[in-house]
């Protein structure tokens, strides 16, 4: 079998399940901006299908999804040189999701940390959705045949299951159909950590606000959670070998250094031997330089709501050329009679 060649194509996605962190932000959405302006065809999507495996109050959820368009643009997507719109809008997805249901096994989606980490020791009464979350996510990259996938750390297990799903498919079907999607894991600040607990994801569904810096945040709440993020006694070390054993430290000067573009090893030549009584403040002035301009631009966009329902409109259609036909082929495959 002669192996198909896939022309680049970049998606990725976020839930719309509650406020942006700078989690998201430094993990997804700022690499998100990089490869739309590589030239690469890009697509980045609001899950809002995804959101829904936990209990989303309706109105929050419409919020949060043009909150999270607007961060999209306020952090640099530009609608005319991505697809942005959310998921539910592109109904292939959940097709697709389907047949992948019946392709992923069991025992794959067992082995999925997020899940055990989501599901908690409440396992049996976590939603179906939750559970089969993966396949869904296969079903959202593999749709536009996919090549490469900007993510965090975190998400890393999910794109070795998208890999798993394509190979099965090809395999049990006899074809060369789908990609071997690469995972996009880049940047000083894969995994932005608790600002409380240097051992925990910064997470948009932490209930302690004071875990996580919310792209909304205004000036004095940033100044505010990094004075009292949690660190140690010592001095910044000069290199990172220095920061194994400290998480909350590295993760302070991961955050600094994807911030400010550069290495840690960069970072580190400027800011080593400094206490943290000085490295936070510079942090702050950092943060605060970088991100008011986000959160003020997302406020602006929020202020038009039929601007952002228009904006996703469009990018749903646009998505639906590239997925409708990918779909129906599957279909086909499969054995599936389209008349
Ligand atoms: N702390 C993080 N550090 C680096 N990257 C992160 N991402 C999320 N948290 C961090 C990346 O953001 C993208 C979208 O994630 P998501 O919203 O789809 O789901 P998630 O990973 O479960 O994010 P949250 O904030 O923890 O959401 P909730 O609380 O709703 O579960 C992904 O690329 C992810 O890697």
């Amino acid at each position: 079998m002669t192996e198909v060649v896939h022309t680049p194509r970049v998606f990725s996605g976020i839930q719309p399940s509650g406020g942006l962190t700078l989690g998201n932000y430094l993990g997804a959405i700022k690499r998100f901006v990089d490869m739309q302006e590589s030239g690469i065809e890009t697509l980045y999507c609001m899950v809002d299908l995804h959101a829904i495996t936990v209990w989303q109050d309706p109105a929050d959820l419409r919020h949060n999804t043009r909150e999270l368009a607007a961060g999209y643009i306020a952090a640099g997507l530009d609608p005319a040189k991505s697809i942005l719109f959310n998921q539910s809008q592109v109904s292939a997805h959940a097709e697709l999701g389907w047949l992948f249901s019946c392709i992923a096994r069991m025992g794959w989606m067992k082995r999925m940390t997020q899940f055990k980490d989501k599901a908690g020791k409440n396992a049996e009464n976590a939603s179906l959705g939750l559970f089969g979350y993966p396949a869904l996510m296969a079903a959202d990259i593999l749709i536009y045949h996919s090549t490469h996938v900007p993510v965090g750390e975190d998400q890393k297990q999910h794109l070795e299951l998208t890999r798993d799903v394509a190979a099965k498919f090809n395999h049990d079907f006899g074809v060369d159909f789908f990609p071997m999607t690469e995972p996009v894991i880049e940047g000083a600040a894969t995994r932005v950590m608790s600002l409380r607990d240097g051992s925990k994801k910064m997470s948009k569904s932490d209930p302690s606000d004071a875990s996580r810096i919310n792209m909304t945040d205004d000036a004095d709440t940033i100044a505010k959670k990094i004075r009292k993020a949690k660190t140690d006694p010592d001095a910044l070390p000069s290199e990172a070998e220095g920061l194994k054993d400290r998480p909350e430290a590295r993760n302070l000067v991961n955050i600094f250094a994807a911030l400010n573009d550069q290495t840690v090893d960069a970072t580190l030549a400027d800011v080593g031997g400094k206490q943290f009584s000085e490295f936070k403040p510079m942090l702050v002035d950092l943060a605060v330089n970088k991100l008011s301009p986000i959160s003020t631009e997302m406020a602006r966009l929020m202020n038009d709501p039929a601007e952002i329902d228009r904006i996703l409109g469009d990018g749903s259609a646009r998505a639906r050329k590239i997925a409708n036909p990918i779909l129906e082929k599957t279909y086909d495959i499969v054995g599936m009679i389209r008349s």
